[in-house]
């Protein structure tokens, strides 16, 4: 950040900034933000995030995973507006989000990817792991669960690279022990991409859909309504194979499939697929609304998970 600027969201930062900021919540708000590792990388950087328990006790879970791809720099500056709107909203409805549930954030679950979108090259989608003569496995199609049967490739060349091996990456890894350590504690799950405006829903890896699909189909259009009300924001979307395209072994299906949540919903935030911005560039102007829009939409969605 610009020296002497305190953290704010009409801008993004790097890696570093954002980390600094964490560790200041913790000291400052002592009982309620806890700093929580969620893995570590190849380069060996943390995957730092925050616990929160506004209320002091523990509460049902919800766990919000951004940055899994480096370039899509609106989801760790939606990841910290909210965690900074948790702390500090007075609005009823944002308050009541915040007490009534134990909030576990990653800003960042792909820390070397993002390092390497400041310094090298701003489109890079994937971890930093040396493979052959080209880098990276996608993180979004590395979990153990149907891993590289659909939508995934086995080039490790390829942007959509599954990895040699299921949880090949120590940051899918090690993020799915700390979400396995959780299990039992988290009710709803969410992954912040970028972009088209769509709210995914599982499966990835099949057409066929989830036992539950009616209580994800309610909680889906009181979502969606909710991210429109503020300035009429339209995203569609639905379960993830039908409404854009196969992906097996994203965070979503393995969360939703092994780890016993009630469910698991991925945001690919503003611009639209047919915005003139270029996708991954939305201008730090807009990192306010489409944050905004996204809360309104996640009180919208955590209130119906309940229901
Ligand atoms: N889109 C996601 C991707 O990983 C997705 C779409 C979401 C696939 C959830 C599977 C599960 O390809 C982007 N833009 O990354
Ligand atoms: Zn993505």
């Amino acid at each position: 950040g610009r020296a002497g600027e305190a953290y704010n969201w009409a801008q993004y930062y790097e890696l570093d900034d954002t980390y600094a900021w964490l560790q200041t919540l913790a000291i400052e708000n002592p009982g309620v933000v806890t700093l929580i590792e969620g893995g570590k990388t190849y380069q060996g950087r943390s995957i730092l995030g925050v616990k929160i328990t506004k209320s002091g006790k523990e509460k049902p879970g919800i766990f919000l995973e951004a940055g899994i791809h480096a370039r899509e720099w609106i989801a760790p500056a939606a990841a910290t507006y909210i965690i900074n709107q948790l702390l500090t909203s007075e609005v009823e409805a944002v308050k009541q989000l915040a007490e009534n549930y134990t909030w576990y954030v990653l800003p960042h679950a792909n820390p070397d990817g993002y390092v390497y979108t400041h310094t090298t090259d701003r489109m890079w989608r994937k971890t930093r792991t040396p493979y052959q003569s080209c880098f990276g496995a996608d993180p979004n199609r590395n979990w153990a669960f149907h891993w590289n049967e659909v939508g995934a490739s086995s080039n490790p060349c390829s942007d959509t690279y599954a990895g040699p091996s299921a949880f090949s990456e120590i940051e899918t890894l090690s993020l799915s022990n700390y979400l396995a350590s959780l299990k039992g504690k988290i009710q709803l799950y969410i992954s912040l991409h970028a972009y088209s405006q769509y709210l995914l829903y599982p499966y990835g890896h099949t057409g066929d859909l989830p036992d539950n699909v009616a209580d994800f189909r309610k909680v889906y259009d009181v979502s969606i309504a909710a991210v429109n009300k503020r300035y009429g924001t339209t995203y569609t979307g639905g379960n993830i194979y039908d409404a854009i395209y196969p992906a097996a072994g994203a965070s979503v299906d393995w969360a939703y499939g092994t780890q016993d949540v009630r469910m698991a919903f991925c945001y690919e935030l503003r611009p639209s697929s047919n915005s003139l911005i270029t996708g991954f560039k939305l201008p730090a102007a807009q990192i306010v609304p489409a944050s905004e829009e996204l809360l309104d939409s996640i009180v919208a969605m955590a209130a119906e998970v309940n229901n």
